[in-house]
């Protein structure tokens, strides 16, 4: 573990000024749940085998459109940013595991690539694959969609390079393909709505029938941008729908951006989890669409009733309860890397908030159809502030008490800054 970025002397020093502080707050928490019968060692080992996956394109600087502004000691390959990605999980202790694209994180050694992950304390996630953009010498164009285009070149272009994908996330010990496509219209008649369906239907069987044994496809629906009239895959009707067609291992990808404003995204949760399609998510923020903001920065009572329907499915397993969790956020205007920080310190806060829930409560209150109650059941786990739980169990896990002022302490994007080397204006926009 010599390999990580940040010295472990660093850390242990920064804990020691806080370690005190924390002690009398973790146990003042605990003589207060244990009022409500709740163990809160028990909640710190449930937040202790938490863990969410990070993006290797939010290391780099998100921009828009518009502009990009980059930043010194930005990185500007994948080796540069699993070393952004070893800082965010030695400080945070949740997001041990890396998500690349394609071809964007292309290198000639894959092999070497998960050794080089390995050593920076990190494995890999779902292997994403792009055809929502042009590579340069590609022989078909993804102009009027991929997978369900009418260009029968285009949609076997798209194919071979999921397969790809494939055979890359096998060498990097990746078990999930995640596909997005940008396919869609922007033009009531441009295309039928029905035969672009058989179209990526048909394509995205193709792929799956190159999947190993053991590992799952996972659909990403999106309902607007870059078509901007209808998608293909536009909602979880479309996707629970594809999931089914395609096979038994094929499941469904909520990124929690990708919906229409105000819709109930926990009820979805709930849905695709009773019909077993309930693949992963991508958290994110959003005030207006996709707008890739910090996860929990605008409504973070969302992202805890999204974790409250995943408290009930894991104790509801039905067919089965393994949901892949990632981060996928653009970092246009913050260091990436205390966005994620902060972003992960967010997503598993609510998830132990959605682990305080008293369950026999809320459901014995459901029942009586006492509904006041059945709020309060939510409302109280939702009021604690649960801070010094995520706190001890970093510590104990090797991590920092407070993961921002540690990195700060650290000087780490300031050294990049010297030894990286700078992104050009008019750099491509992710
Ligand atoms: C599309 O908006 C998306 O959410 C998909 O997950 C893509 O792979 C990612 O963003 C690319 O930035
Ligand atoms: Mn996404
Ligand atoms: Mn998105």
């Amino acid at each position: 573990m010599s390999n990580l970025p940040i010295s472990a002397d660093l850390i242990a020093e920064h804990n020691a000024k806080g370690l005190e502080a924390l002690h009398e707050d973790y146990e003042a928490l605990g003589r207060k749940l244990a009022r409500t019968g709740i163990d809160i060692d028990a909640i710190k080992k449930r937040v202790a085998g938490f863990s969410v996956a990070v993006p290797s394109w939010g290391a780099g600087r998100g921009g828009t459109r518009f502009a990009k502004f980059p930043i010194p000691g930005e990185p500007t390959n994948i080796h540069e940013k699993l070393e952004d990605c070893s800082v965010i999980n030695q400080l945070s202790t949740v997001t041990p595991r890396v998500s690349p694209h394609f071809p964007w994180d292309k290198v000639a050694d894959y092999k070497a690539l998960r050794e080089e992950a390995s050593e920076l304390g990190l494995g890999w996630d779902a292997v994403n694959s792009n055809t929502f953009q042009d590579q340069v010498g590609q022989a078909h164009t993804y102009a009027n969609g991929s997978l369900s285009s009418q260009d029968a070149g285009a949609r076997q272009q798209a194919v071979e390079h999921n397969i790809e994908c494939i055979e890359i996330g096998r060498q990097l010990g990746s078990t999930d393909l995640t596909v997005w496509v940008g396919d869609g219209t922007n033009f009531p008649g441009q295309q039928d709505f029905a035969r672009s369906l058989d179209r990526y239907l048909d394509s995205a069987a193709q792929i799956y029938a190159a999947l190993p044994g053991d590992w799952r496809m996972l659909l990403e629906h999106k309902m607007f941008e870059p078509a901007f009239y209808s998608t293909v895959i536009s909602d979880w009707g479309s996707s629970i729908l594809a999931a089914q067609t395609i096979g038994e291992r094929c499941k469904c990808l909520v990124d929690l951006g990708h919906h229409a404003p105000n819709v109930n995204i926990e009820q979805i949760v709930a849905r695709l989890h009773r019909f077993g399609k309930l693949g992963g998510f991508h958290f994110n923020d959003s005030k207006y669409g996709d707008d890739d903001l910090d996860s929990g920065s605008i409504n973070p009572h969302q992202l805890f009733l999204v974790f409250n329907e995943l408290a009930e499915a894991e104790a509801n397993p039905r067919d089965g309860f393994n949901p892949s969790y990632m981060i996928d956020q653009s970092h246009n205007v913050t260091d990436p890397i205390e966005s994620m920080l902060s972003s992960a310190e967010a997503i598993t806060a609510c998830f132990a908030k959605a682990s305080l829930v008293d369950r026999a409560a809320l459901h014995g209150a459901q029942e009586a159809n006492d509904t006041m109650m059945a709020f309060q059941a939510l409302r109280r786990a939702y009021n604690v502030d649960v801070a010094p739980i995520l706190a001890m169990a970093r510590v104990e896990a090797g991590g920092a008490i407070d993961v921002l002022a540690a990195y700060r302490a650290s000087g780490y994007r300031a050294r990049k800054a010297q030894e990286r080397k700078a992104v050009g204006l008019g750099a491509g926009i992710v």
